[in-house]
């Protein structure tokens, strides 16, 4: 057999010829190269493995960071707000209220999701203190916020954990969805207003001796018993520890005085909370709480000081 050395290789001089096995080891050898780079890119340009589509619903996504700002909210509460309540349950208030909704469908949420998460947070409100509201969240929360000693929901730990988030999972993901959660309207089992319905009935449950309502009497109907105050709120009060019920009637201040305590929905109201064995009483523009609204508008004529 024919040996070729470098040394022997001159321009004229072709290469010493491969032997046939030579050459078969050649073929195969750039065979199976030319097969790797071909697996190679195949590998490199394929789409990774599809990820099933979160389900997409009509209302806005959950709230950014959310769990971030759960737990943040949390330890707020327990450390510098109400010190009493102690802050080493958040981290396990966090993981109750993830298990609550994450990988489920969030129009099929049951009181008993929530119900871990509604176990690990005891706390009571004094009697008295509980104040209801219904179409007037943000003068509710003022009043509360300067009165100082009165309880809205969303002045105990779980209502303030929640107040203005939007969450819900998905069954095909462990994060929260963020693109789309179903509306109010869009489902009965629906993520945020089964909780709001849990934590708004045990609310009402701990209540005793006189509780208020906030009512907007610039609606026409300042009532609606389809309300979760109408109809979870006013149902769970205890009428062995609840003796009365006062509704605070208030227009707004620069807006329409359209119902009143003496106007058809109050009285419905009214007829409601003595059948449960609960005394009514009613006020217009609760002055403690219109001048909350004065602070705001301190020239209107109702915010004139009556010496
Ligand atoms: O369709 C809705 C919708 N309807 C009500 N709300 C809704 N949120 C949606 N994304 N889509 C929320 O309920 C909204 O935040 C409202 O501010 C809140 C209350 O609704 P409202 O004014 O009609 O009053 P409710 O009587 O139904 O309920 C107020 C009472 C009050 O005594 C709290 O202790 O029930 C308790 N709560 C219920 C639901 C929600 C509080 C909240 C809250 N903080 O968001």
């Amino acid at each position: 057999m024919a040996r070729c050395e470098f040394s022997q290789l001159s321009r004229d001089e072709p290469c010493c010829p491969l032997s046939r096995r030579g050459r078969l080891c050649l073929g195969l050898a750039l065979l199976v190269l030319i097969l790797s780079a071909a697996v190679l890119l195949v590998a490199l340009t394929r789409s990774p493995t599809p990820t099933p589509e979160a389900l997409a619903w009509n209302g806005t996504g959950s709230t950014r960071n959310l769990f971030a700002i759960v737990l943040g909210r949390c330890y707020t509460y327990t450390q510098l707000l109400r010190p009493g309540l102690g802050s080493e349950a958040c981290p396990k208030i966090l993981d109750a209220f993830k298990s609550a909704f994450i990988s489920k469908n969030p129009c099929d949420i049951m009181k008993e999701d929530y119900q871990p998460l509604v176990d690990l947070v005891n706390q009571t409100v004094p009697c008295n203190k509980s104040l209801f509201w219904s179409k007037s969240k943000e003068l509710a929360h003022q009043y509360s916020w300067v009165q100082g000693g009165m309880f809205t929901l969303e002045d105990t730990l779980l209502g303030y954990l929640a107040d203005d988030l939007t969450w819900c999972g998905d069954p095909s993901s462990v994060e929260p969805n963020y693109q789309s959660c179903p509306r109010w309207n869009e489902c009965l089992n629906h993520t945020g207003s089964v909780f709001w319905k849990v934590i708004s009935q045990k609310f009402a449950e701990s209540a005793c001796g006189v509780v208020q309502v906030m009512l907007n009497g610039s609606l026409s109907k300042p009532f609606h018993k389809s309300s979760t105050f109408g109809s979870v709120e006013l149902f769970s009060l205890d009428p062995r520890k609840v003796h009365t019920l006062q509704a605070w009637v208030m227009h707004d201040i620069r807006g329409n005085y359209s119902d009143s305590c003496s106007g058809p929905s109050i009285r419905e109201l009214e007829s409601i909370v003595n059948k449960r064995n609960i005394t009514f009483t009613c006020q217009n523009n609760y002055r403690p709480a219109r001048l909350v609204q004065c602070v705001k508008n301190i020239e209107h004529s109702s915010c004139a000081s009556k010496i």
